[in-house]
């Protein structure tokens, strides 16, 4: 039986330039497709990011920055609130298609010091999974033991860290297209797709993040490698159409971008 880890996107799950706007299709269609993949005995934890929920309010009240006023704590309150309600929508949706989703709080369950992870309690997914729950995390707002006070959290880290922790065979990073690319290939649609990266290549790829407070896809590229080293097998990028994420799931061919030693 194998355990992955499967990181819902922000752009993948909602339409990342209108504020509180979910991607209706793309969540059932990933939501579906880690059903039938749970449906043949796989184990898998989701975690997903903020999108046009979280990151919008996060930036809005400059939460990169810790708490830097009592507009912080405003902003706090908001940006969580936010991650909730497209928790609930997640979560939601795995229930209209009849599956088991158990919501983990990141807030309560990592600390960071200096926006770094500290300390992080994840028996609770341990639990959920030995239970038959797919566990449900999503990139969140935490306390940071420095004087910043708070950290946003994403969900990608928070993906790599449950990888590694839990000794997961698969990592997969879903994305609003099919992998990592030389350019972004919303703006240059002839820019070439990377089947497999290592780290000699990463200078080569440009900076495509505008509207990320957790950093983008360079992050994400970063955090992917960390569990790489970290023992995580298989580590992949891709997108949710043409059941890719089915097919990755299950160790079938799909179209995508695999991590690899140079
Ligand atoms: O989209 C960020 O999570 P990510 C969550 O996975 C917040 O980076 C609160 C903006």
């Amino acid at each position: 039986m194998t355990l992955s880890i499967v990181k819902f996107g922000g752009s993948a799950i909602t339409v990342k330039d209108e504020p509180f706007t979910v991607r209706r299709g793309a969540l059932r269609s990933m939501c579906t497709q880690v059903l039938n993949h749970v449906e043949g005995g796989g184990k898998v934890v989701v975690v997903h990011g903020g999108g046009s929920f979280g990151h919008p309010l996060a930036m809005t009240y400059k939460l990169g920055e810790g708490l830097i006023d009592n507009e912080s704590y405003v902003g706090v309150s908001l940006t969580r609130l936010a991650m909730r309600m497209l928790n609930e929508i997640v979560v939601k949706e795995f229930v209209k298609l009849g599956g088991r989703p158990f919501t983990i709080e990141p807030s309560s369950s990592f600390i960071l010091k200096g926006g770094g992870l500290k300390s992080y309690f994840i028996r609770s997914v341990e639990v959920a999974l030995e239970k038959g729950f797919i566990p449900i995390l999503h990139g969140d707002v935490v306390l940071d033991e420095d004087q910043r006070g708070i950290s946003i959290l994403s969900g990608d880290a928070i993906a790599s860290t449950l990888a590694m922790t839990l000794k997961a065979d698969k990592l997969i990073y879903v994305l609003d297209v099919d992998g990592i690319y030389l350019e972004d290939p919303k703006k240059r649609p002839s820019a070439e797709l990377i089947r497999f990266l290592s780290e000699t290549m990463l200078e080569r790829i440009k900076s495509t993040s505008n509207v990320d407070v957790t950093g983008g896809v360079e992050k994400k590229i970063r955090e992917a490698f960390k569990a790489f080293h970290g023992g995580v097998k298989v580590v992949c990028f891709i997108n949710w159409r043409r059941n890719n994420l089915f097919k990755a799931l299950e160790g079938l061919s799909f179209k995508g971008t695999m991590i690899r030693e140079d």
